[in-house]
This record gives structure tokens, sequence and C-alpha cells, in this order.
């Protein structure tokens, strides 16, 4: 018996070594493996009282059973009273029982979508109560308790009171109809148009509790690109058989809307916003839309942007464009995303200043369900970019933020890169709008100018690779989007280190060491692509690789040559007063520290100046030597990834150990790739050797501007 009971806590205590194909995203309920813990977790939620039948608590049901009966491994039973129960879930709507305990304090500061997790007293024993307002808060609160014990926490004590800070928390898929992904780098869309609307995969099902675990609640299944075929009868009841499939989970539905559909699919002859035949076909399409899906969310349109049609085809402003889908929309609540992705083929002007200049004296004209959608900077998700200056600009208006969790400008699916300080960075930074601390947190949670339609968004890394995101660290940054999207104040330590004892484990050296990597992963890959503020320097088109020398693009804008600007006295874009001013789009604080030398922050150093290859740093070197050395230290930074990820072998399930290994590995070579064609190239400005302690370049620079990649994924529309 002895010997058996020792084999027992063996077994309990060695890390799972089974494979793991990383489809169970962050949902693992794998067995707690510390002995204590798991009688403590087994002695008090054993028995469970969830009472309802609403598709939300019923899932709610089912997550707690399976989550419990994987965490703890043993059955748990559900009662049909509190009395017996040890775990009490549910709202006061659901049951007189719940009802009764005394949560109403906390209950009131959940609001609609919110939990609480208490531990209290019934009948002088002790319960833990997960109780929300609502039911969609109930299967929140489970996840959040769910997540408490994978991340193996003290369950004694709970005070937890949670509400979400912003009210849309979206992720946007880029798919197209044919099942392609624009800048997709896992697969395929997990979208499978020809078996729907009969066919309900479970995986879309999965999908839905992975989102709902992380507080996601409403998903833009197509591309911005958008194809008016979506909107087409055939084509919106397989919508509507995926937002049955979501529902339960609070999540909506949004489409892309095609600003030229009335012209393609009805037949008009203009899709011109103020045209009364125009204005009333959306409204038909709309009206038939919420006759299949009751709860559709709304629309998000890319217009006037990169060849999309929009209003300014009709000499109409983008608020005309969207207050008409606004109109048809608001008798069912839904909502308009519209972006602030615009610029035009014609224009000369930087097109950094073109969202600005087009939107700013737009902001209190758009209806009130409008919100504008922003990238967090004011180019294209480059792996750092100062904040658009449209945050803080347009008070009046209802903005939300659009990051990138597909890898389009950060090593696709292959370079291990979290990217929660890159989305903490924009959050945090100021922008002055109403004096110090008018941070962009506080302008997309609608506390800065009393918004109330609040939000953000993630364009989707997720695509039919059997893990979702192709790169086993790329689920980080999906679960990222979600927890920030829910309380924008975690940090990215905080949201690392839950992510990886759910997705990976408990043990101490292996939390420790992932989540130093996924710490230094961001600055290192700034460092080995785009240091010191260089920006959009990747390959033309399929944007992968450095290609610092293309200039054979049909806009200049379109040119890394034009972005970085070298010759042979420096580098870098004067966005000065002296440049292309556009750092007048920022508040004069924001703007004094940049435009000035000697503040501007080195990170963004050469987004906002030109700067004299002999300018010193703050290190003592000079411009042409820091860029070397940041090249040289964002390579070693991957290489002491790998080192770190070899230590954990044995922690590790050994096929995403061997995944990721390999991963490392493509991601060191292509590390050395930006690295040595980035420095060979502007050496031939610079005229400055690279210091001889550094390894030297193992190609010439020819080498690397005639390669070619017609294999290089992610750009097929
Ligand atoms: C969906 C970049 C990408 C495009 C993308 C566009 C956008 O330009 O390269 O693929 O199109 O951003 O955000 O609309």
């Amino acid at each position: 018996m002895k010997e058996f009971l020792c084999a027992c806590l063996f077994l309990i205590a060695m890390p799972s070594a089974k494979a793991d194909d990383g489809y169970r995203l962050w949902l693992r309920y794998e067995l707690v493996n510390n002995s204590t813990l798991l009688s403590n977790y087994r002695n008090a939620v054993t028995s469970v009282y969830l009472p309802g039948t609403s598709p939300s608590l019923l899932a709610a049901k089912d997550e707690l059973q399976m989550g419990l009966e994987g965490l703890l491994g043993k059955k748990v039973s559900f009662q049909n009273t509190l009395a017996n129960a040890q775990l009490v879930v549910g709202t006061p709507a659901s049951s007189s029982q719940i009802a009764a305990l005394p949560l109403s304090n906390q209950l009131s500061k959940a609001g609609d979508e919110g939990f609480v997790i208490v531990s209290t007293t019934r009948s002088q024993k002790k319960i833990i109560a997960i109780a929300a307002n609502t039911d969609i808060g109930v299967l929140y609160g489970v996840f959040h308790f769910l997540r408490l014990m994978q991340t193996q926490q003290n369950i004694q004590h709970l005070a937890v009171t949670s509400a979400p800070k912003t009210k849309y928390r979206l992720i946007d898929h880029w798919d197209n109809l044919n099942r392609t992904v624009e800048r997709g780098y896992a697969g395929f869309s997990i979208w499978n148009w020809h078996t729907l609307p009969r066919y309900i995969d479970q995986r879309y099902i999965d999908y839905a509790r992975a989102n709902a675990s992380i507080g996601i609640n409403g998903v833009v299944v197509t591309n911005v690109n958008a194809n008016a075929l979506i909107l087409t009868k055939e084509y919106l009841e397989k919508v509507a058989a995926l937002a049955n499939v979501f529902r339960p989970y609070g999540i909506k539905i949004y489409l892309t809307g095609r600003f030229s559909a009335p012209i393609e699919i009805g037949k008009l002859k203009t899709a011109d916003p103020l045209n009364a035949e125009v204005r009333q076909w959306w409204k038909n399409k709309i009206d038939e839309i919420y006759t299949n899906i009751p709860d559709f969310g709304g629309f998000l349109i890319k217009a006037n942007s990169e060849g999309q049609p929009g209003p300014q085809d009709y000499k109409r402003t983008h608020a005309d464009g969207a207050n008409m889908f606004a109109e048809a929309l608001a008798p069912h609540k839904g909502i308009v995303m519209w972006r602030a992705f615009v610029y035009s083929n014609e224009s000369p002007e930087d097109r950094l200043k073109q969202a600005y200049a087009e939107f700013k004296p737009l902001d209190g004209k758009f209806n009130n369900n409008v919100a504008i959608q922003v990238k967090n900077g004011p180019l294209d998700f480059q792996p750092r970019e100062p904040f658009s200056p449209l945050f803080g600009a347009m008070p009046k208006t209802p903005l939300f933020i659009e990051y990138q969790l597909t890898q389009e400008y950060l090593g696709f699916s292959t370079h291990l890169v979290f990217m929660a300080p890159l989305f903490k960075e924009v959050l945090n930074a100021d922008t002055y709008e109403k004096g110090k601390g008018s941070t962009v947190a506080k302008v997309l949670d609608g506390s800065l100018d009393g918004q109330a339609l609040t939000g953000m968004a993630g364009v989707a890394n997720i695509g039919n690779d059997i893990n979702w995101t192709g790169h086993p660290f790329g689920q980080a940054n999906w679960y990222t989007l979600g927890r920030l999207a829910w309380d924008h104040q975690l940090s990215s330590a905080q949201i690392a280190n839950e992510w990886v004892r759910q997705t990976f484990g408990n043990s101490k050296p292996l939390v420790d060491t992932v989540e130093k990597m996924m710490l230094s992963s961001r600055e290192a890959m700034v460092n080995y692509m785009t240091p010191l503020g260089l920006h959009h320097i990747m390959g033309y088109g399929h944007h992968y690789g450095p290609a610092p020398w293309f200039d054979k693009a049909s806009r200049a804008d379109w040119n890394p040559v034009y972005f970085h600007k070298a010759d042979s006295i420096g580098i870098g874009f004067d966005r000065t007063a002296n440049g292309t001013n556009y750092l007048s789009q920022y508040a004069p604080e924001v703007r004094k520290q940049f435009e000035d030398i000697n503040t501007c922050p080195e990170e963004y150093l050469l987004w906002f100046h030109h700067v004299s290859w002999k300018h010193t740093m703050k290190s003592g070197r000079n411009l042409w030597e820091e860029l070397c050395y940041r090249y040289y230290a964002g390579v070693d930074s991957v290489r002491v990834m790998q080192k770190e990820w070899n230590s954990l072998e044995k922690l590790v399930d050994k096929q995403r150990f061997n995944q990721v290994k390999m991963l490392l590995a493509v991601q060191e070579k292509e590390a050395v790739w930006w690295r040595n064609s980035c420095l060979l190239y502007f050496q031939t400005f610079s005229k400055m050797p690279i210091p001889p302690s550094y390894e030297k370049p193992d190609q010439t620079l020819e080498y690397y501007k005639n390669l070619n990649f017609p294999f290089a994924p992610g750009n097929g529309r």
C-alpha cells in the first residue's frame, strides 16, 4: 500500500511528459500536480450547486465539470440544492438560494458581464460562491475560477469582484471566403463555408470556449478587404449557424461590410451613402441579417483605404458612410466600427499624417453607435510605433484600438514574440489630451471623455493548424488580447505568468524561465528587426524578412527607402517641423518631447529624426555603432532564449518542446539574416565598419538582395 501511495505521489509530482499538440490552448485542465493543493481543492469543490438551464449556464456547467474533473482527477457531483454543495454558482435570478446569499454589495459592482467569487459561510458551512448578475457573467466567473485552480492559487479566502473595463472585446479575422487568410500564418481559415450551416465542427465550440475564457465577446468573421458575397442569403445562413454556436458563450458575430455591395450584389448603379435607394438597400439588408441573427453585432468597415471602395468615391465623408450603416443598425442595437486605417493613393503627404487629417475634423459628426477603430500606431503594426495621434484627438468620438495578433511584421508564426509589452506600451502612453495622465488606456475605457462605447480588437492569428496559431507561443498573444481588453491594468508579467502556468505547467523553473523568455522577446525582436525607431523595412508585398533596399513599389510609401531615408549624412525620417511636421498632430507636451533630439526616447529616434551617423547616443557610442550594437544584441537575445528553452527539456512535453526548439532555431537564423542584411545595406551609407569584436556577416549584401520567397504565406486575397 505504501509503495502504491508513493507511486501515486510520484506520478502526481512528475511533470507531464505526454505529447501535447497544443489544441487545448490554455484550457488544459491537467491534474493538479501538487498533492497538498490537490487535496485542498478536492476538499473545497467536489460538490456543486449550479441551477438554471439557459444555454450560457449549461455551458458554464459543462466547463466546470470538465475543468474540475480534469484538475481534481475525480468526478464532481452536481447537487439539486445548495444545502449539500461546497461550490455555489449562479445568479440571484437563477436561484432564490443564491439570491439569499449576502452578495448584493459585490454584485452591484459586477455590472452586466462581471462576476464575484467569494469564500463565505452558509449555515456555518464554508462555501465558495461564483455569482453574477447575468448568465454570461456566471460563465466568465467559472472560467476565472478554473484559471485560479489551473494557476494553482490558494482558494481558501476568495474575494474577487471583476468587471470588464471595455465593453466590446473583439477578435477580427482577416479570413477570405475561399479560406485563405490575409496575413494568416497558421493555416487556412477555421470557417468551413462549404460544410456550414449543417455541419458544426467541434472547433467552433472550442474556439468559442477559448474566447469566452478570456472575455472576448465579439468576433468579426471576415476580412476587412471585404467580399460582398458574405451578405447574400446563402452565406448569411452559414453565418447564422456560427452565431448560434457562439451565443451561449456571450459572443456576437460581426461582419465586414463591402461598401460597394449595393452595386455588386444589389444591382444598384451607385453606392453613394446619401442616395435614398442605397440607404434603403442597406436598411433592408441589415433587417434581413437580423431576421437570421437576432443578436448580430454590426459591421467593421474598411473604406477608401488601399483600394477599397468608400464614401469618398462619391465625394462624401467617412461620417456620411459610417452614419448610413449606423442608422440602419441602430434599431437593432448594432454598432459600426469604422476603420481609421486610411491613406490615399494620390496624396504625396507623409502617410502617417493622413488618418488624423481625415478623421480629426469629423470628431463629433458620427452617430452614437459608431466607433472609430484605430490601429495602435500611425503606420501599420510595426515592431515598435509611437501611439497613433488620433488617441487623444477625438474626444467626442468613441475610439476602439486595433492590435495585430497575427505577426505580419513580427516574424510570421516562426518567431516567438510575446506582445503584451507592445500592447501595454501603447496603453500606458500619455496623450496629454486633458493634461498629464491622459493615457491611451483612459481614452479606450471611456473614462477620459465619458464614452460609453468602448472597445479593443485584435487581428486574429488563428487558423486551422492543430494548435490554432502555428507557433505555440502565438496562443499567448490571443490570450493577452482578451485579458487586457478585460483589464488593461494587468501587467505583462501577470499575463505571461498566468498563460505559462495554464499552457505549460506550474513548476517554478518552468514558469520563471518561460516568463523571462516571453518578457524579453519583444525587445529582442525590435533590436534584430527595427532598432532605434526604424520602421517598414521588410520585404515587399509578402512582408517576409528584411529588404531595406527595396525601392520598386508603385507608390513611394510602400518602399522601405522612403521610410528609413538613409544617406551619406545619416538615417531616419524627419517628422519634426523641419520635416513633414507629423509631430504637430500630438499634444504640445508629447510633441515637445519627441521633437527635441535630446529628449526623444532613443527607441523612437529614427521614427522622428534624420540623425547623423556620428551623433553621440546615450551609451557614448555613435549612431552607427549603436545600430550595430542593437542589431547584435537582438540576435544575442534570441540565442539566450534558445539556451533557456533547452534547459526546460524535462519540464515540457516532448512535442511542444521540439516544436519551440525548432522554431527558435528558425528565429535565430532569421534574426541573423535581418541583422546582417540591414547592417550591410546601411553600411553602404555610413561607410563605417562593423566593430571587429562582432561576428562577421557570413554573406554579402548581394546574396541577401537576391533572395526570393515565392512560398511566403499570407499575401493572397
Ligand atoms: C487587410 C496592411 C496589410 C494588409 C491589410 C491592411 C489593413 O496594409 O498589409 O494586408 O489588409 O494592413 O489593415 O487593412
